[in-house]
């Protein structure tokens, strides 16, 4: 319950927009029907006739959003040792709830005005319309077709899915349905389903490995949130158990230090630095060897941001992974990869870059909260198949959670569930 209504709550622009996407989308060639028993496959009708001048009926789920509740976080990876190189499997997530309906229905497109034709099918709508009785539910439905086939490609693109896992997507939901008619949310959960289909094999915590310290190298560009992302796993690895620390790898600007000590502060975790413009592969060195000697569970160092055409910056990323592999020719055991929703379609290049410059291990994605842009994580998913750890879904240390293709999915289309 929890999860799902602050996923849903935090995925709210992504989802509104995907979600009344896809409400005009049936809208638009659709037309109301009464909600009947369910309908046998593929009743071949003519063109929908427009009806009778409609008003769009208010659906009978006026639930108010409910209010925000209490983060629980929940450790991206479970602290029991592993044998190295086994990735753990999922942990549990905290069990989420179907949530009713969190956010009103958005207005329905705008229709072209209707001739007034009284269309047979209407006759108890309008009937209980004018007797003021609700009997008989409508939704409306609309043919799958080749035209709503495009639309929908087309939306899925716009959503930064992605050329190429679109027209996959749709071709799936098209597959054994044509001529049939659907309604929104038969749309929605055929698009969740897909979506979490594809997610599924991508959706996995950190492992964590025996190895002491096991080292989590923290890399991407400028903003991205590598940062914030340090201290939030920082804070829920200690949570569960283990000892941590950070190396402010990031000697590029003084600010970044204290930006990093502050967060170390609100995990509880030490955080070793040095002066500003020293080199960071010896701070990863330096910090290897203090992690060593206190015993520490895990390493992690931030790396200073940066852009994918600056050659120094990335030959400084190569270096901290040479010298750190002095001390652990097995180092970093974990290199994540942080990208930011925000950034679109432009993760793709940076996960390319990213990947040749070090052995990207696994992603982690930030500001899916206040995005329209959600839609990235899946064309990465297809593209790549690297694991998801974590999202991001706000500033704060505990807003970052763990992947959960299904609750994602339905987030992501506005799929109500329950
Ligand atoms: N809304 C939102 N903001 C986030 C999230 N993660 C990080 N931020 C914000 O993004 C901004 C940049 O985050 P940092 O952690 O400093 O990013 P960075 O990758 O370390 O940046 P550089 O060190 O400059 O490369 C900060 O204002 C963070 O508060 C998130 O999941 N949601
Ligand atoms: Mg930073």
């Amino acid at each position: 319950m929890a999860f799902f209504s602050k996923l849903k709550d935090r995925l709210f622009k992504s989802s509104s927009k995907l979600e009344e996407g896809l409400d005009a989308i049936v809208e638009d060639g659709g037309a109301e029907e009464a909600v009947a028993a369910p309908e046998p496959a593929a009743a071949p009708e003519p063109a929908p006739e427009p009806q009778a001048e409609k008003q769009p009926e208010p659906t009978p789920d006026p639930t108010p959003a409910p209010p925000p509740e209490p983060v629980v976080p929940t450790p991206v990876a479970e602290p029991a040792p592993q044998p190295v190189a086994t990735p753990k499997p999922a942990p549990a997530p905290a069990t989420p709830q179907p949530t009713p309906a969190p956010t009103a229905k958005p207005a329905p497109a705008p229709q072209p005005a209707p001739t007034p034709e009284p269309a047979p099918a209407a006759k108890p709508g309008l009937l209980a319309r004018l007797t003021g009785r609700t009997t008989a539910p409508t939704e409306v439905k609309r043919e799958l077709d080749d035209d709503m086939l495009e639309q929908l490609e087309e939306l899925l693109i716009t959503s930064d899915m992605g050329v190429d896992t679109a027209l996959r997507v749709t071709a799936n939901i098209a597959e054994g349905r044509m001529g049939r008619r659907v309604s929104s949310r038969e749309i929605k959960e055929l698009l969740a389903g897909e979506i979490s289909r594809i997610m599924d094999t991508v959706a996995r915590p950190m492992p964590l490995y025996p190895t002491k310290p096991q080292v989590v190298l923290v890399v991407g560009v400028n903003g991205s949130g590598k940062t914030t992302t340090i201290g939030k796993l920082a804070s829920q690895f200690r949570n569960a158990g283990k000892s941590v620390v950070i190396a402010a790898g990031d000697t590029f600007r003084a600010a970044a230090v204290e930006q990093l000590q502050v967060w170390g502060d609100r995990a509880g975790v030490p955080v070793l630095t040095a002066p500003e413009g020293s080199d960071p592969a010896s701070l990863a060195f330096d910090a290897m060897t203090k992690a060593e000697a206190d015993g520490a569970d895990l390493l992690m160092i931030d790396t200073a941001g940066r852009l994918q055409n600056r050659q120094d910056l990335m030959e400084e990323l190569a270096k901290i992974v040479r010298v750190i592999r002095k001390k652990d020719p097995d180092a970093p055991h974990n290199t994540l990869l942080v990208l930011d929703a925000t950034t679109g379609q432009n993760a793709i290049s940076q996960v390319e870059t990213f990947q040749k410059l070090a052995d990207v291990s696994g992603l982690v994605m930030t500001k899916l909260d206040g995005t329209a842009k959600g839609g990235i994580l899946v064309s990465l998913a297809d593209k790549f198949g690297l694991p998801i750890h974590a999202i991001g879904v706000g500033e704060q240390i505990d807003d970052l959670q763990p992947f959960d293709p299904e609750e994602f999915a339905a987030a992501l289309t506005g799929l109500e569930k329950g």
